[in-house]
């Protein structure tokens, strides 16, 4: 029986330059008929600027509960293996840079998964049924945090775990208040409407190198360089609470954290039912399930907004 592979839309890392190509997937699907969970405002900005803050969505009460869990995560002895990613360097061997797949290791973690005040934004935009892709707890340590180099998550995500389209996207909750010299998430505005191919082969089981620095599948200077001058670079650095939503193929990097303030946030990846993984377009074997999710049985249930409770503190 001939299996129809999958025409590849974005293929990127064939070619000895970057190249940029056409966005082939709108930003915001919408539902017909449905008033968006948020101000239109915000889901017009998204679809411009290809991210948006929004503020005060998590009570600090909430906030509290889901820092004390991130900090029982970041100490726990029996993690799913793999899931804890150190950061880079001799010196960064016992600073916790990330912990992938909260949501399957801790409760507290899987309702704010399923927390209508994300998944329905998330539906909303992708207009679609959805399910978490990936998700992580990035702690940017205080003084040792690394920096993420620039790339596309999309670009990612398609050559080396097989996602189809631009159809997900990615939600940032600040679990600390951001301070702008602690190495906030910036973004190129605007730079989600244009595909930046990257150039270089894609190494076997490259998600132990690049989760800790990525050197492949990142833009070359010249593209950055033309990027910035068409959308400049925002950082926005929220309070606790705060939830950054940005689309799958926004650039974005962050630099390093050498101050005393942590930059913890929990951070999950909507992808919409319709768009689930397929053969990596890399050719490479698939990344492991803990980073890149496709033992997922059903769409993901809302949950009406579950405020979880600190323990101990009323
Ligand atoms: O490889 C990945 O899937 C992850 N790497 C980065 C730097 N952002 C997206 C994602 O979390
Ligand atoms: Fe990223």
């Amino acid at each position: 029986m001939m299996i129809d592979t999958i025409e590849d839309l974005y293929p990127s890392r064939q070619k000895p330059e970057g190249e940029w190509l056409d966005r082939r997937d709108p930003v915001v699907r919408g539902q017909p008929g449905a008033t968006p969970p948020v101000d239109r405002a915000l889901i017009e900005a998204f679809a411009r600027d290809g991210f948006v803050v929004l503020e005060d969505v998590f009570t600090p009460l909430e906030v509290k509960a889901l820092l004390e869990e991130s900090e029982t995560l970041r100490r726990r002895e029996d993690l799913l293996p793999e899931s804890r990613i150190s950061e880079p360097g001799k010196d960064g061997a016992d600073a916790v840079r990330s912990v992938f797949a909260p949501h399957r290791q801790s409760a507290v973690f899987e309702c704010l998964a399923a927390d209508e005040r994300l998944s329905g934004l998330a539906k909303f935009i992708l207009g679609d049924e959805v399910y978490i892709h990936q998700s992580r707890i990035n702690y940017k340590p205080a003084f040792r945090g690394k920096d993420f180099y620039w790339h596309s998550d999309f670009e990612t995500w398609h050559t080396e775990d097989g996602m189809p389209r631009m159809r997900a996207l990615s939600m940032s909750i600040m679990l600390n208040d951001n301070h702008p010299q602690a190495g906030p998430t910036m973004f190129i505005p605007g730079s989600h409407m244009k595909y930046v191919t990257c150039i270089g082969e894609t190494p076997d089981d490259h998600y132990r190198q690049s989760l800790k620095r990525q050197d492949y599948g990142v833009p070359d200077p010249g593209s950055l360089s033309k990027l910035a001058e068409e959308g400049g670079i925002v950082a926005p650095a929220p309070k606790a609470g705060s939830v950054v939503v940005f689309d799958c193929n926004t650039m974005h990097g962050s630099n390093s954290n050498i101050t005393p303030y942590e930059r913890t946030n929990a951070f999950y990846v909507f992808n919409a039912w319709s768009n689930r993984l397929q053969a990596p377009f890399a050719g490479t074997r698939p990344r492991p399930e803990f980073v890149a999710h496709r033992d997922v049985r059903a769409p993901l249930k809302s949950l009406k907004a579950s405020p979880p409770r600190p323990s101990g503190g009323r």
